[in-house]
């Protein structure tokens, strides 16, 4: 079996490109590697007339299909209705979701694009792996041409409740083109059970158990909570510490001997920085005992700054962390750091394990990689404790963090304070069994469940999320 994945964006390493900061991005790579097989979709690049055809690239044993946009297509499919419609929509975000038929229009159209670029280069056996939301309706647009392969798809982001998403104009066409999969993976039950419901409620599909049909097509809808390299990532954080990385270093250096409270997103309205920030900022004045004592550094790499809604946030978190820090700060001490730059993995692996706490505190996210990151970069002696918003879907496998409601500032500042004065034997005995959680659910067991179910071997028929 060949796999072929399909994702939004392709990074190649031949062209010296480091792989994005997303999660995706990463995810992905790592599969590639073990499986071998083929990559396609968006260069990254725009320009006025793509290639009408695509000559794959090989480097390892990954080959390479990527296909430029027009500018209009970047405006359109990308930056409109993917990230401007869908992105907000599937966080929960009715009031931040723009819809233009234009965009709609655009994001049909590179779809059916990428079917069109993608038919010649597969192969009778092929097993197809589409990625996420920009991509919904590329299966519908392959089988309208008589691609008969087994086709999954995996949403890496949340999917709302059938009357937040069924407020989308089109809605129901869009979702009625899921049931062209052989298998839909989410992160979590929930996820599963809003898509089911959707079908259900907006399209009249038929369901039975996990499997959803409309007309001659089913699909199985499944979750898959997706994982990292557990043992590559604690390995990178010993080394990290050890090796006193620049920025671990200079992290370490003005704090002294002071704690060190940790964020790491994409600068991104779903993952509540804002909103973390007060609540650091609650947590100082609640406890003025830790002033001095203890700061929160926050790395944020910018990302879709096209968009409106994210200069906002560049700004508005500028803003909040300045205010703060006049308010709250020393002459020798200032609380709160924001870095909207990315580190290496390397060194935001060594910053983690520094850090006495992890703060994960989304509004909504899918899953959130940093949370098992930063569990699997503790030192098990003497481990940091994560605080953990219950609308990540990693608060459905990591009942052993802090789980906090990210909206209730109060709750979140507590959460800190009892993150920093919780007793060693209580740290490690938490730390342990999320250890054990995000080892048995690694990346490799995502993958290897995930393509095991789409190949046939294993379509698992109950709920795969570990005990
Ligand atoms: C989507 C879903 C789901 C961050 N800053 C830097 C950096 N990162 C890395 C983190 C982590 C990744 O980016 C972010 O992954 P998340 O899972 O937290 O979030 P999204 O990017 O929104 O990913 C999410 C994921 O897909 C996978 O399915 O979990 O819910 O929204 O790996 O470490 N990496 C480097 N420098 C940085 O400054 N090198």
């Amino acid at each position: 079996m060949r796999l072929v994945v399909v994702s939004n964006r392709v990074t190649m390493p031949e062209r010296g490109e480091k792989v994005a900061a997303g999660g995706l991005a990463v995810a992905l790579r790592s599969a590639l590697e073990q499986h071998g097989g083929l990559w396609f979709g968006w260069s990254g690049a725009v320009s006025s007339e793509p290639a009408a055809q695509l000559e794959p690239v090989k480097h390892g044993k990954v080959s390479y299909a990527v296909t430029d946009l027009t500018e209009a297509e970047r405006q359109s499919y990308y930056l409109g209705f993917a990230n401007r419609a869908l992105w907000p929509l599937m966080h929960y975000r009715l009031g931040l979701t723009e819809f233009t038929r234009a965009d709609y229009a655009g994001y049909l159209g590179v779809n059916r694009r990428f079917a069109r670029l993608l038919i010649p280069l597969l192969k009778p056996d092929d097993v197809i792996w589409i990625h996420d939301y920009h991509l919904i309706p590329l299966a519908a647009e392959l089988r309208r041409r008589g691609v008969t392969n087994r086709i999954g798809y995996f949403h890496h982001i949340p999917w709302p409740p059938a009357e937040v998403f069924g407020s989308l104009p089109f809605s129901s066409t869009l979702i009625s083109t899921m049931t062209a999969y052989d298998l839909i993976g989410l992160q979590t039950q929930n996820d599963v059970a809003n898509l089911i419901g959707g079908l259900v409620a907006l399209c009249g599909a038929h369901r039975d158990g996990n499997r959803v049909r409309t007309g001659q097509r089913e699909a199985v809808v499944q979750a898959f909570p997706i994982g990292i390299d557990v043992e590559g990532f604690r390995k990178l954080a010993q080394a990290s510490i050890r090796a006193a990385t620049q920025p671990v270093r200079a992290t370490t250096a003005p704090l002294g001997s002071r704690k060190l409270v940790i964020g790491v997103d994409r600068l991104d309205y779903s993952k509540g920085i804002v909103q973390r920030l007060e609540a650091f900022g609650t947590f100082l004045r609640n406890h003025p005992e830790y002033r001095g004592d203890v700061g929160l550094l926050q790395i944020a790499p910018p990302s879709r700054s096209d968009v409106p809604e994210y200069a906002e946030l560049d700004r508005m978190s500028d803003e909040v962390a300045g205010r703060l820090n006049a308010a709250l700060g020393e002459f020798d001490w200032t609380p709160i750091r924001v870095v909207k730059k990315a580190y290496s993995r390397s060194a935001l692996a060594g910053l983690y394990r520094r850090a006495q706490v992890g703060l994960v505190t989304p509004m909504r996210d899918g899953m959130n990689l940093v949370a098992k990151e930063y569990v699997a970069a503790q030192n098990p002696s003497n481990p940091g404790v994560l605080v953990l918003s219950r609308f990540a879907g990693a608060a459905h496998q990591l009942g052993e963090a802090l789980i906090v409601n990210p909206f209730d500032t109060h709750e979140v500042a507590e959460a800190i304070r009892t993150a920093l004065a919780m007793p060693l034997s209580e740290r490690q005995r938490r730390f342990e069994r999320l250890y054990a959680t995000i080892s048995s659910t690694d990346i490799d067991w995502w993958t290897s469940r995930y393509l095991a179910a789409l190949s046939g071997l294993d379509i698992p028929s109950g709920d795969i999320v570990p005990p």
